[in-house]
């Protein structure tokens, strides 16, 4: 059976209260209005679409579509790590914006120091400031409003305080660059859409209620990097990776559902909103999640409090708009936030849209429990886990990077 190639609009979206009660996991394969998708192409051509759609419009809010970007130096490049790394400043400015306080992205990139070589690169929003990553001096910081409460402890906030967390030496050493930059150059991490990018970027698609929240802001920064990034003649244009922790993995999970130019994604433990199901989540509820944090997500999802049952879709779905490009969700098994149970039941769901798409999926369980990760126990869709609390350190790095050296040793 052919289907017509048609792109739901967001006009055509009936109203929370019109949508039908699922208590079972959305299927894939089916549309909001009940038509079966039968091949790749009418995957590609109408659920995916679809799928973007609604999560954009009933949850993480839609984003600017047309943006023009310029990228100047905010520092000449200077080599770091003892001269094994080169590290490049880049401001990120949108030349339609003229007032005087308009956003910049400030996007440190380190790179091993091969300059003829092209490096596969991950990607990541930072909470703290780009000089939290290694204690060097070279690396610029920027005033900012609304800095977390976290990053004015100076254990937190300070140069290098993140050292053992990003793992930038050992990255470099096993041959990936490292690109970030500062969520608050984005979208200040409060209730408070009057600072950040929010209020400079009036012509958004949709209803007022369902405009871009606070996750939607940071993986549209994350997109702007990339745009960044595809010019830099040190980056491998095919291995752009994204990652992020918790509310920053979530970010990590939406922009790479949202943007093919990322080639694969680590959502490290970014639980409700990010990887875990919206329902039966016995750890963070839709509701406690909008009720703590109404900016991440846009107005109109918190009609789903204490009905998930009407979401059309789950997280699941979003997985699979990450197909068929290689996902590992990393995870803790002490985290009592990240729900690794329930993520899991995601990952084998989206499966079969991997393996529908042609690609390899989960090999065995799905699951892999420490240790190295090789071609025996992985396809390019998994779950590893860590005995570990909410943290990400150098155990993880080595499990991310075994999968990453696995999906990009073609490219
Ligand atoms: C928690 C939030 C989680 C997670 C976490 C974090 O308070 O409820 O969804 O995002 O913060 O970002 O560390």
């Amino acid at each position: 059976m052919s289907i017509d190639s048609q792109i739901t609009s967001a006009g055509d979206l009936p109203p929370v209260s019109e949508l039908p009660v699922q208590k079972e996991l959305p299927d894939p394969f089916v549309t909001l209005d009940g038509r079966k998708i039968t091949t790749p192409e009418e995957w590609n051509e109408i659920r995916r679409p679809e799928l973007l759609e609604l999560f954009s419009h009933y949850m993480y809010g839609y984003s600017p579509e047309e943006v023009e970007v310029k990228f100047t130096e905010d520092a000449p490049p200077t080599e770091v790590l003892n001269g094994k790394a080169i590290l490049k400043q880049i401001a990120i400015s949108f030349p339609q914006l003229k007032s005087e306080n308009a956003p910049q992205i400030h996007l440190a990139l380190f790179l091993p120091n091969q300059p003829d070589h092209k490096s596969p690169v991950f990607l990541a929003v930072n909470k703290c400031g780009n000089h939290t990553v290694i204690p060097d001096e070279a690396i610029l910081t920027f005033p900012t409003t609304n800095l977390h409460s976290y990053c004015d402890n100076p254990e937190k906030g300070d140069r290098g305080a993140q050292l053992d967390y990003w793992c930038l030496e050992y990255l470099i050493d096993r041959g990936y660059g490292f690109a970030t930059c500062h969520v608050n150059n984005i979208d200040p991490d409060t209730n408070d859409f009057t600072d950040g990018v929010h209020p400079h970027f009036k012509d958004i698609k949709g209803p007022v209620e369902s405009h871009w929240g606070t996750i939607a802001a940071w993986a549209w920064g994350l997109h702007r990097c990339v745009d960044y990034l595809l010019t830099d003649e040190q980056v491998n244009p095919e291995c752009i990776a994204v990652t992020g922790h918790s509310r920053r993995g979530k970010t990590a999970l939406w922009a790479a559902a949202t943007d093919e130019r990322i080639a694969l994604c680590i959502p490290h433990q970014s639980g409700t909103g990010g990887m875990a199901l919206s329902r039966n989540n016995d750890q963070e509820t839709v509701k406690r999640i909008n009720d703590v944090f109404p900016h991440w997500f846009n107005d109109t999802f918190t009609q789903f409090n204490d009905n998930e049952a009407q979401i059309p879709f789950d997280q699941h779905l979003l997985v699979a708009l990450v197909a068929p490009r290689p996902l590992m969700e990393t995870s803790g098994l002490k985290d009592v936030w990240a729900n690794y149970d329930s993520s899991i039941k995601g990952i084998r769901e989206a499966d079969q849209v991997y393996k529908f798409l042609g690609a390899e999926g989960i090999k065995g369980d799905g699951i892999i429990n420490g240790g190295p990760v090789t071609a025996e126990n992985v396809g390019n869709l998994a779950q590893y886990r860590l005995d570990t609390k909410h943290v990400l350190e150098l155990d993880y790095w080595k499990g991310i990077l075994d999968f990453a050296d696995l999906q990009f040793k073609t490219k």
